[in-house]
């Protein structure tokens, strides 16, 4: 064989971005040039290598009749041909850049197309191909237009008049896509490998004279509270914006005063920018970005991110996308008190930065660039440090900036992600620098700081945060770049990783962004779980994870790290990261009768918003009210007197809600939407006697049972067997929880990974010695020790039962046993009662799920949902579902018969229709099954944070649940 050296390599193995492209140039959807949509159905073949079939499909008269069709946008792997990859940081395919293998499958696309009748007969055209996987060749009628690289980037071709080229009848468009190419060495982004042609395809009229690129310069003075606005296009022509009263030359400027552009007021002018040959409709948000002082500033004011990564992610199209979906997200988003949006980790389809724009978004467009898999090669022969490849990173670096640079909401242009560094990088930077000076460059991946204008960190734990707060963060190597970068603002462009149940530590970090000026806010990773929908022969939908379509080499369920499920649906986890960033802080002294209201928006006051309180007695509302709030400014505080509370009986718990909804419907939401809430305890809980007296009933020995009251025990194990004819699985200790994802923590983290330590230790195994069954004194007291196998660790444990002739009660005390190094992943009692108990009702944190570190959306109040509801459910089953600070719980069966527990202290209570075993071992949903006969329920004293250890760090020391001792009650009592 002769040496690669000798023989030029293909076009999808050398290095070059491509061949016989156009420019880039501003994205523009809203001209008047006549445009042709290509979106549709195109007759499509596979082939499994880059060279299998010769290139004369591209000739028209190609009989195509066999081949099968596909939609355009899409992916031919999720239309039936081959299946998705899934990795994380590895290329699944040999590391010989720019070499890619000999299975490369190939997948070639007709498309046959008139041009409509109206098609102006003069002017150019030209052919856009806004994203495809991952390199593409390209012929109009059997004539090759190029090729391409760069998957989610615009390209475009010139195709001529019509009568050149392009005809009026009968166009055929090949379109060659090969998965892999030198291209996949840039595009190692931790996502699924969907090749295809997956964005729209356009033919663009260019008329005489059109534009063929124009740049919208936009500032805001904060000072004069005036905008600067110049257009420079080429060719020239004029601009105008009628709401402004302006009417310039294009490069010409003009200062007016405006309404500037934030995320919080999206202001935008509609302008015009008109040529010889093209009108062009544009939106202008006036604003002015600044590092300035150590502080990123927008319109002169220091802005917090309240942010999150996006990949573009469908969970039946992938990452082909249409405008509904994209709208979605960023309602949902804005919903969410989200106000910022990292692309991760590639430039989005153009239309969502329109509505960026449009809702109110700062964002951090990131270029389509990762070479992460060289990290665990010590970066050897990473393209972006090799100076071949810089044409093909400048490239990319154009592309972007190019094609979104008209877009106010872009405040930072990210260079890329995880790729190292080097020469490559730095070129990039110098040239985004020189075209756009006025945004900020970021790229996380040097620390140094040398090409950007913040540092960037991610997952960086709190007490890092809290020192690079400071200023104070360990040198980083030349004292020259550490003091340039002590000077920098600070971002965590990736944080708080949102896989599975959590992500913990919301609170924590919050509290350093406010109080650390440096910290500018962060980008929680991510936004949505990548899990492709699926129905198990049963017919129910599940999501596919890495691994389900027999990859070689994949990551699992890392895809699935979201904070909204595949459908859409919100986790926990954006419902406590609404609860964390909200942008008003209530607070207060509810005994006193005094609520402090805090502005935390960056840039509007709060008239926008309306308050309303209500006063709850043991949960339920019993009196309610608007609360005059001024319109404070950004950073203001107010401190208001809350009415004089209504009357309550003695011993009732009291507390007040106050919330803040939006006084008018805006774009994202209607009058009324929920933006902050507090709660503020008035008049405590009463305390509860840890046990009912004993002596309201003796205990009797009956056979092998011994009756108390209404309960029925079996007298050798000391266990519940029923209670006032209920049938149950006697309460007893229960330390096992199935690990979440964040347990099980990732390989890189230095911290202990527990869920791997208590599986060691054989916490799923314990076994239960009863050492004594005592009935005396009117109470039942069991005395056991409950240890796993192999280990002398252990935790004597005691119950107590008693009763008042009604209602049994059951006092837990534990003590541990030996040398406890790890904490346990929750202490509590665990009881089955029959399946009919399927609804609850309780009084305490809800609706939803809650942990010690995830419980901040918790709120205290009276709650009903079925067991059913209660489940959280993840991708990949694990642990979910916990509600804390539970007064009483009532579980009840459809003909209102049932089991009410009340806890002293208030407890965690989960319910569901499986054992945690059965979690513990389930991989996707449907390997969940209902038992016909048990709900099992767990009543916990305490649960172990849940901390973001996934691929950040653990749980953060105050919400260990170390093992020490403890003792806690349940009063248990028959329903109906
Ligand atoms: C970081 C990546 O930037 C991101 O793409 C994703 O993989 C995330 O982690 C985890 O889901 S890189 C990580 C090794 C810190």
């Amino acid at each position: 064989m002769s040496s690669t050296q000798h023989t030029p390599l293909p076009y999808y193995e050398d290095v070059s971005p491509g061949s016989g492209g156009l420019p880039p140039r501003a994205w523009s959807p809203a001209s008047d040039a006549a445009r042709l949509s290509l979106t549709g159905t195109w007759a499509f073949r596979l082939s499994p290598t880059a060279t299998a079939e010769d290139d004369s499909f591209a000739r028209p008269g190609h009989d195509a009749r066999g081949w099968d069709e596909i939609p355009v946008p899409g992916h031919w792997v999720l239309h039936g041909h081959g299946a998705p990859i899934y990795t994380n940081v590895r290329y699944p395919f040999p590391v010989d850049p720019p070499r890619v293998p000999t299975e490369n499958p190939t997948g070639d696309h007709l498309r046959v197309f008139d041009l409509p009748a109206d098609w102006p007969e003069g002017g150019d055209a030209v052919l856009r191909f806004e994203g495809v996987e991952s390199c593409a060749r390209v012929w109009l009628n059997g004539e090759e237009l190029g090729t391409f690289k760069g998957s989610r980037l615009p390209h475009e071709f010139a195709v001529g008049a019509v009568g050149e080229l392009l005809r009026r009848r009968g166009n055929v468009l090949a379109v060659r896509v090969h998965q892999w190419s030198s291209g996949s060495y840039l595009e190692d982004q931790d996502q699924w490998w969907l090749p295809g042609i997956f964005r729209e395809v356009v033919l663009e009229h260019r008329p005489e004279g059109s534009l063929s690129d124009f740049f919208v310069h936009a500032s805001y003075d904060h000072i004069t509270g005036e905008g600067t606005l110049r257009i420079d296009a080429d060719p020239g022509g004029r601009v105008t914006v009628p709401e402004l009263g302006l009417d310039l030359a294009t490069g010409e400027s003009a200062t007016v005063a405006v309404e500037p552009w934030s995320a919080e007021t999206p202001r935008l002018y509609e302008a015009e920018l008109t040529t010889v040959g093209e009108s062009v409709g544009l939106r202008v948000g006036f604003r002015t970005v600044a590092v300035e002082d150590g502080l990123l500033r927008v319109n002169g004011r220091r802005v917090l991110f309240r942010g999150v990564n996006r990949h573009e992610f469908h969970p039946e199209y992938g990452r082909a996308l249409d405008l509904a979906t994209m709208r979605r997200d960023l309602v949902l988003m804005k919903r969410h008190n989200v106000n910022a949006v990292r692309t991760s980790h590639y430039p989005p389809h153009p239309a969502f930065l329109g509505l960026c724009d449009e809702l109110g978004l700062w964002v951090i467009d990131e270029c389509d660039l990762e070479t992460h898999g060289f990290a665990g090669l010590d970066w050897r022969g990473n393209p972006v440090d090799d100076p071949r490849w810089t044409p093909a990173l400048l490239d990319r670096a154009a592309r972007m900036v190019e094609r979104d640079k008209n877009h106010p909401s872009i405040v930072m242009w990210s260079l890329g992600n995880e790729c190292g560094t080097g020469r490559g990088l730095s070129a990039m930077a110098d040239w985004v620098r020189e075209r756009d000076p006025s945004r900020v460059i970021h790229y996380e991946g040097d620390l140094s700081c040398a090409d950007t204008d913040v540092y960037s960190r991610m997952y960086a734990p709190h007490d890092e945060v809290d020192r690079i707060g400071q200023r104070s963060e360990p040198p980083w190597g030349d004292p020259e770049l550490d003091r340039k970068r002590r000077a920098l603002p600070f971002i965590q462009c990736e944080y708080a990783h949102a896989m599975g149940n959590g992500p913990g530590g919301l609170s924590e970090y919050q509290r350093l962004f406010e109080a650390h000026e440096r910290c500018q806010g962060g980008f929680v990773w991510e936004w949505i779980d990548h899990g492709f929908a699926r129905r198990a022969p049963d017919g129910r939908v599940f999501y596919a994870y890495g691994g389900d379509f027999g990859e070689e080499l994949h990551d699992g369920n890392f895809v699935c790290d979201g904070l909204l499920f595949p459908d859409r649906t919100p986790s926990p986890g954006l419902i406590e990261y609404k609860k964390v960033i909200e942008p008003v802080r209530i607070e207060g002294d509810g005994a006193a009768g005094t609520v402090r209201i805090t502005n935390h928006h960056d840039v509007t006051d709060l008239s926008h918003l309306v308050f309303s309180w209500t006063y709850e007695a043991e949960g339920e509302v019993v009196g309610s009210g608007e609360l005059t709030v001024p319109p404070l400014a950004p950073g203001e505080s107010a401190d208001l007197k809350l009415p004089a509370p209504a009357a309550t009986e003695p011993g009732d718990e009291t507390g007040w809600t106050i919330e803040a909804r939006l006084a008018t419907a805006t774009a994202w939401a209607e009058a009324g939407h929920p933006v902050a809430w507090g709660q503020l305890p008035a008049v405590g809980r009463a305390q509860r006697p840890r046990a009912l007296a004993s002596g309201g009933a003796a205990a009797r020995r009956d056979g092998d049972r011994i009756v108390l009251g209404p309960g029925v025990f079996d007298a050798a194990t000391g266990a519940l067997t029923a209670l006032g004819g209920l049938a149950v699985t006697g309460p007893r200790l229960d330390i096992w929880r199935a690990p979440t994802d964040n347990d099980n923590g990732a390989s890189w983290q230095p911290d202990e990974r527990y869920g791997l330590i208590w599986r060691r230790l054989g916490l799923h195994r314990v076994r239960h010695r009863v050492d004594a069954v005592e009935a005396a004194d009117g109470a039942l007291t069991v005395r056991t020790r409950v240890a796993p196998a192999a280990t002398d660790l252990g935790l004597e444990t005691v119950y107590r039962w008693t009763t008042d002739g009604d209602r049994l009660s059951l006092s837990v005390s534990v003590t541990p046993r030996g040398q406890w190094t790890c904490p346990l992943p929750r202490l509590g009692l665990r009881l089955g009662v029959p399946a009919a108990l399927g609804d609850a009702e309780w009084f305490g944190g809800g609706p939803g799920e809650a942990y010690p570190d995830t419980r901040a959306a918790s709120r205290l109040g009276r709650w009903a949902l079925s067991v059913d509801d209660l489940q959280t459910p993840y991708v990949r089953p694990q642990e979910n579902g916990a509600r804390a600070d539970v007064r009483w719980v009532r579980l009840t069966a459809p003909d209102g018969t049932g089991l009410r527990v009340e806890g002293a202290p208030p407890f965690w209570f989960t319910a569901r229709r499986w054992t945690t075993e059965q979690l513990d071992a389930a991989e996707h949903t449907p390997d969940l099954v209902a038992s016909a006969d048990t709900v099992w329920v767990n009543l916990d004293h305490g649960q172990h944070g849940i901390g973001s250890q996934s691929c950040g760090p653990g749980v953060l020391e105050p919400h260990h649940l170390v093992a020490g001792p403890a003792a806690f009650a349940f009063t248990f009592a028959r329903v109906g």
